[in-house]
């Protein structure tokens, strides 16, 4: 039977959410994370007695003893149906708390009181979240509504079980999310719904109670407030949450009227931006010079610019990176050709030994890549070999020569004076001797000839221009037989060579 009964409300709410278009309220509510401004106010409402508001919240009441808080919207309401939703947490070291939150809809406010931290007696809707069972029901934390017409006190003792419109028991206090307790008034109806924060899902609302026939006087004020006795609990409201609620037929009723007040807005509109073409128009005719240019080309210039930049960049990265690698490798390069020359020298040093040499005679003991070759070597110590042998041989030959020469001076001078007493030489030398002895006679006279007749003459004389001088008879001689001697040498040394390559070949 309860759980028909249940589904038959269920059923009715939901007929009625479809019907009801909510508005959010934002000078009726508040919420984080800036809750409070620098002044320590709160935009659209007051609070007082101990209240205290922060970032996050507004705690209403701290867990001392007998303190009392509240806060109230600073202007009546404008609608008469409405939806407000207060998220709040009541947290005690406590296993029982006290005494308790309340939120009211009431035509006065800032009233300090006895009830849950506000005046008794009020003009309205209270809706309590009574924390101390005052009355020894075990029927505490509970939940209870309210209507007062200004002329009840609130009856503390049985906590107001007489006095309710309905109510419900749940457990409010230290939960692990936030308590949310959601307030509607419509079509005379009274519906409180709560969220007991044991998940955090936002929308998990319980049914708490529904009263029809409830009126509450118009323009009134929302507002919560929260004392303790000598129990006492933190009551932080986190955030109130107000909404107009609205019939969907009334709405669209309303929005039928704004339609036609949207085409005549539109008309205004397209009157007031022909007007405006028809003024820039009438602008750049009378001051052609002040007129700028279109500025799409330009923002796309500076893109273009912006692009070829970072291009730009990147490429002078990747070419310093380049740059860098190929320096990397010319060091690299250079160290193994070190490496491998310290190598060669550490290991290969007897290898090397018998061009050492050849080396230090190229120049110095530095290593040559294209360094000369040992047969290379060979010809030429042989070349320079013959060359002595040749000298030595043609030293010889003009020693022979020399001696030769000598014998025949010495005969040339027997001979003229021994007369013909020839003694070992044989007859045809001695005609040969005899015959170049007189050519050489002809030859010397006529050489003092030449000597002497410039003097007899006393008018030819040697050329004194030139540096040369005379030649004297000692020199002819000289070179006479010097010419001889480079003859035979020449012969000598050309007989020799031919013989050689005879036998090279
Ligand atoms: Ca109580
Ligand atoms: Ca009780």
């Amino acid at each position: 039977m309860v759980a028909r009964l249940f589904l038959l409300f269920l059923f009715i709410f939901v007929i009625n959410a479809a019907n009801l278009k909510p508005r959010f309220e934002y000078k009726y509510s508040f919420k984080g994370p800036h809750l409070v401004q620098s002044d320590n106010s709160i935009p659209f409402w007051e609070y007082g007695g101990d209240a205290i508001a922060s970032a996050d919240n507004i705690r209403i009441t701290p867990s001392l003893r007998s303190k009392k808080g509240w806060a109230w919207t600073k202007n009546p309401i404008t609608f008469d149906q409405w939806s407000v939703e207060c998220v709040f947490k009541v947290t005690g070291r406590g296993r029982i708390g006290a005494d308790g939150l309340a939120l009211w809809y009431t035509t006065q406010k800032s009233q300090e009181g006895t009830v849950y931290g506000s005046m008794d007696m009020w003009n309205g809707l209270g809706v309590f979240m009574d924390s101390f069972d005052n009355d020894g029901q075990h029927n505490n934390p509970y939940i209870m509504a309210m209507v007062n017409d200004g002329t009840k006190q609130y009856d503390h003792q049985s906590d107001g079980a007489q006095q309710q419109i309905g109510g419900c028991m749940r457990d409010f206090r230290n939960k692990p999310y936030p308590v949310r307790v959601k307030v509607e008034y419509y079509n005379r109806i009274l519906t409180v719904f709560i969220n007991t924060g044991l998940t955090n899902n936002k929308d998990d609302f319980e049914l708490c109670l529904r009263q029809e026939n409830v009126d509450l006087p118009k323009g009134g004020y929302f507002g919560v407030s929260a004392a303790t006795g000598g129990l006492a609990d933190d009551h932080d409201v986190v955030a109130f949450l107000t909404h107009s609620l609205h019939d969907a037929d009334q709405l669209a009723a309303k929005t039928q009227v704004s339609e036609q007040e949207r085409q005549k807005y539109e008309n205004e509109f397209d009157t007031y931006y022909k007007e405006l073409e028809k003024n820039k128009q009438d602008f750049k005719e009378q001051h052609p010079d002040q007129v700028r240019q279109d500025y799409e080309g330009e923002f796309d210039n500076q893109g273009e610019r912006e692009l070829r930049m970072i291009f730009e960049g990147q490429n002078s990265i990747h070419h310093a990176v380049k740059e860098l690698r190929k320096t990397l490798d010319e060091l690299l390069g250079r160290q193994e050709m070190v490496l491998t020359r310290v190598s060669q020298l550490s290991t290969g040093g007897a290898v090397q030994a018998p061009q050492g040499g050849a080396q230090q005679q190229m120049g110095g003991g530095v290593p040559m890549l294209d360094t000369i070759k040992r047969h290379e070597v060979d010809r030429v110590m042989n070349n320079q070999n013959d060359l002595i042998q040749s000298a030595r041989e043609m030293r010889t030959l003009l020693n022979d020569i020399q001696n030769r020469a000598n014998v025949i001076q010495q005969n040339m001078g027997q001979g003229g004076g021994a007369g013909g007493g020839g003694g070992g030489i044989p007859h045809h030398t001695q005609q040969a001797i005899s015959e170049l002895q007189e050519h050489m006679k002809y030859v010397r006279q006529d050489v003092v000839n030449l000597v002497n007749r410039p003097q007899a003459a006393g008018g030819v004389a040697c050329p004194p221009p030139l540096a040369v001088s005379c030649i004297t008879p000692t020199l002819f001689f000289v070179s006479i037989i010097a010419q001889f001697v480079l003859l035979i040498a020449y012969m000598v040394y050309r007989s020799n060579k031919e013989a050689q390559a005879k036998k090279f070949y």
